[in-house]
């Protein structure tokens, strides 16, 4: 099946007129032409070309050149193009997330969900954009004054994968701007619509700002040689990439070898331990959305649950129900709760994984497969639960699909133990209503990871948080908290308004 995008927003792209206004460089389209098609029915969205690796190099040195003006504008007055690119993105919210629903094929709800956590880090950033702080620190030596000033980095290369293909780069495209830097982004092969869609917004809003410089987001399309590209690139001091473990070590060993930085967050296995105290029915809630939400193709999709031996019985009973109940289906429906996975290879790694399972001794509780009630040329499949007799090696695995493996524990140190044997180290989670279980699981000797929550699932994380995790999943930080320093070079100043020049350390250097 054909699909007309008949979205406002995107109605330029098929004439192949879209990026080059994005861009203003025609020769975006000598690269390799790519068929887009929809997971929600194997349908076809049409065709893009990608960007060659020698435009890349154009667009990063024009990238730069924004730079150039882009840093001299005040802070609070970069923040207020990001007000506006909230607010218009807020006024399409529905047709955005309409296309993340076709091109990634998540759920209406979860799509919606996805546009508001851009809209949420607009409002976040705009704040920022007065509140770039640096210290002032007391100087040993008279009359003299210490201080830090954080200026803008560069132009900040943003490479994310198909499922946030709207919120990850507005984590750090909204950052990244309101901290005085320009943006070259890649957009996952499988999501370069959404990518599209956000540049839409993007220029939009900047039709208010005739004054700013062109090129202040670039987008480039394509595979790995275009990650390469940006990752090799002296003109960009930092990557920001999140995906799998593998391309992280790639871009990082890239960056690495020029000394540039690089922020990732990759992979997660995460975790939740449920202990005796907790509230079942709450955490049977949490649970849920956590391993089924976005067909469990979230790096903080729950994959492992540690149950305590003498409720594990009955949890599973009641997680089998829950998991029974969940409408497998077509994800621009308002009732469905899981769409199709994203392709044919996600589900054939969903029928590995079940595979691998089985021979690792676990026993399937709620058997999954593919849905014969949605599309047949789509990728559906239902949820899995396997009640594993140990953290087996499937287990330690990151699988981007709706399968939650559950194994019992009789001691916290043990599930803790458990939790933490993983590679991965990016969200956990506990159930409990006893507060020294609650405080064990958050301490120093607790969860090894970047997210720890207590009564909530994994997943689902707010974005006045630092995000990200430890470990292979990269260590780090992007959204919340003092996230915005990763985008900024921190300048320490001493200023000595005295007649003397005394030396630190009180050393003498009299001549
Ligand atoms: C991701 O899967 O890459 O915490 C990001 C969450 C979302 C972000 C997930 N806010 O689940």
């Amino acid at each position: 099946m054909e699909h007309v995008l008949s979205l406002k927003l995107l109605e330029n792209y098929k004439k192949n007129a879209y990026c080059s206004a994005v861009v203003g460089i025609e020769s975006l389209y000598e690269g390799q032409e790519h068929a887009l098609l929809t997971p929600v029915d194997g349908g076809s969205l049409g065709k893009l070309h990608w960007t060659s690796v020698e435009t890349t190099e154009t667009l990063i040195k024009r990238s730069h050149e924004a730079f150039l003006q882009w840093r001299n504008v005040p802070a609070p007055i970069r923040g207020q193009l990001v007000r506006r690119v909230g607010e218009v993105a807020r006024k399409h919210k529905a047709e955005l997330a309409e296309i993340i629903t076709l091109e990634a094929g998540k759920t209406i709800q979860e799509a919606q969900g996805e546009v508001q956590e851009w809209i949420d880090v607009c409002e976040f950033a705009v704040g920022l954009s007065r509140q770039l702080y640096g210290l002032t620190i007391a100087s040993e030596r008279p009359e003299h004054r210490m201080m830090e000033q954080w200026h803008p980095l560069g132009v900040v290369g943003v490479i994310t994968a198909f499922n946030f293909p709207m919120a990850v780069w507005a984590w750090n495209a909204m950052l990244a701007l309101v901290c005085g830097n320009t943006l070259v982004w890649k957009p996952s092969e499988k999501a370069p619509l959404c990518a599209l869609g956000c540049h839409a917004i993007l220029q939009e809003a900047l039709k208010d700002f005739p004054e700013f410089p062109q090129g202040l987001s670039t987008v480039v399309m394509g595979g790995s040689d275009i990650g390469e590209a940006l990752a090799k690139h002296s003109l960009i001091p930092l990557v920001s990439a999140t995906g799998s473990v593998n391309m992280g070590k790639q871009v990082a060993q890239k960056v690495g070898a020029r000394l540039g930085r690089s922020l990732l967050e990759l992979s997660g296995n995460n975790a939740l331990i449920l202990t005796p105290s907790a509230d079942i029915e709450l955490a049977i809630r949490g649970i849920l959305f956590s391993a089924v939400g976005t067909s469990g193709q979230r790096c903080t999709t729950l994959r492992r649950l540690i149950v305590h031996e003498s409720i594990a019985d009955t949890v599973i009973e009641r997680l089998k129900g829950a998991m029974q109940s969940v409408r497998v289906g077509d994800p621009r429906k308002e009732e469905t709760h899981l769409g199709p996975l994203v392709d044919e290879a996600a589900v054939h790694a969903y029928e590995r994984a079940i595979e691998q399972a089985k021979k690792e001794g676990g026993e399937l509780v709620v058997s999954g497969g593919r849905s014969e009630t949605a599309s047949a040329s789509g990728f559906y499949v239902k949820p899995v639960l396997f009640k594993m007799p140990a953290q087996s090696a499937v287990v330690m695995e990151e699988t981007f699909a709706p399968i939650l493996y559950v194994m019992s524990y009789s001691n916290l140190e043990d599930a803790i133990e458990m939790q933490n044997a993983v590679k991965q180290g990016l969200s956990s989670a506990i159930f409990t209503n006893d507060v020294r279980e609650a405080e064990r699981f958050l301490s120093v000797s607790g969860s090894d990871c970047g997210i720890a929550n207590v009564n909530i699932g994994t997943s689902g994380a707010e974005i006045g948080g630092a995000f990200g995790g430890e470990k292979e999943t990269g260590g780090g930080r992007e959204s919340g908290s003092d996230a915005w320093k990763n985008y900024m070079r921190r300048a320490t100043n001493t200023i000595n308004y005295g007649a003397q020049i005394p030396l630190a350390q009180g050393i003498k250097f009299d001549f």
